[in-house]
């Protein structure tokens, strides 16, 4: 399986989260991809490339112009503002507001984020594109006949919304993945999300559209961030109504439960007719993920590679969360291994 991976994730390295009600260093840090590309090469999959470039055209079909243009601009406007820290959005279009977009900077960055923990600093749009570029890379290489690429991006992507950044995400690389595959000549393309936290961008970006089925296992709502979306009864409106699915589950959720729901979600996306599966891969389910609070082991991640394998589609693995330990690494080699088999 190839990888692709950009050294230029290295631009996104914000100095603040806010967290706790401090700014304390992101959780989201480039030592993550360092120790992931290390641990992948060590399990054997050493065939790894840089992302080709590409233009706004695919993302375009899955964010709103507006908000792209917002994002690469941002920082430069913030800092022309005067502001003397990173940016961060401290207000935000809530009930009974408006939805008009204001002019200035520190009312768009409110109207264009979903969560206020994720800071734009300089190098964040430069390190943002370069993981969609990696994504459309990925996608690419299943279209032209790979049966699985990695695609191993950094900053994440699935809570990238519409219009919205936030969770430490800006540009929906998995979408933008899913856009691709349809563009290449894929009828229909499911999304599978294992990362801990529920993918509110991805199923706000597909939720009424009927080509792209998504599945979310995710840290039940009502306890986990993103706090308001991924609620079992969210399925899908208009065009995809029934092609969104999500299972919110319990803290201390084992592999036992965990994987009966991906089960389910796995025979959900064949009976949709999946010709190709892109896999939000995140690690942050693991017993030691500290922002997380499922109980997957290490080896749990092998055996989902190889279920995921089982689907016989072509697979795009996109990186998303997983922090902290040493051990995200060799989760995500496991997720690979499996798959290869
Ligand atoms: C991004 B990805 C926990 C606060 C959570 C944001 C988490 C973003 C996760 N107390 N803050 O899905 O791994
Ligand atoms: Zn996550």
């Amino acid at each position: 399986m190839r990888v692709i991976f950009s050294e230029d994730h290295k631009l996104r390295n914000s100095k603040t989260e806010l967290y706790g009600g401090q700014l304390v260093p992101p959780f989201e840090a480039p030592f993550r991809a360092e120790w992931i590309l290390a641990a992948v090469k060590e399990a054997g999959f050493t065939d790894v490339v840089a992302p080709n470039e590409y233009g706004m055209e695919t993302a375009l079909k899955v964010h709103d112009a507006g908000f792209l243009k917002f994002l690469e601009t941002a920082w430069e406007r913030w800092q022309a503002a005067g502001f003397k820290g990173e940016a961060i959005a401290t207000s935000f279009p809530v009930r009974r507001t408006s939805r008009r977009i204001p002019k200035d900077i520190d009312g768009q960055i409110g109207y264009y984020c979903n969560a206020a923990e994720t800071s734009i600093s300089p190098g964040t749009w430069e390190a943002a594109l370069s993981a969609m570029y990696s994504a459309l890379s990925g996608a690419d290489l299943v279209a032209s006949g790979h049966k699985a690429a990695f695609s191993l991006c950094r900053p994440p992507g699935h809570h990238a919304g519409i219009d919205m950044f936030g969770g430490y995400c800006f540009i929906n690389n998995a979408a933008v993945a899913a856009q691709r595959l349809l563009d290449k000549g894929a009828g229909k393309v499911a999304i599978l999300d294992v990362d801990f936290h529920h993918g509110n961008g991805t199923q706000d970006i597909f939720y009424e559209r009927g080509d792209v089925f998504f599945a979310s296992l995710h840290g039940d709502p009502a306890e986990a961030f993103p706090h308001f979306l991924g609620y079992a009864e969210e399925t899908g409106k208009g065009a995809g109504e029934g092609t969104t699915q999500n299972y919110p589950m319990a803290r201390g959720t084992p592999y036992s439960v965990w994987s009966a729901a991906m089960e389910d979600a796995l025979q959900r996306i064949a009976a949709f007719g999946a010709e190709a599966i892109v896999v939000s891969l995140g690690v942050d389910t693991f017993e030691k993920d500290p922002i997380s609070f499922f109980k997957l082991t290490s080896p749990d991640y092998l055996t989902m590679g190889r279920r995921i394998a089982a689907s016989g589609v072509p697979l795009l693995v996109v990186m998303e969360g997983g922090y902290g330990v040493p051990e995200i690494g060799l989760n995500v080699a496991n997720v690979l291994t499996g798959i290869v088999g």
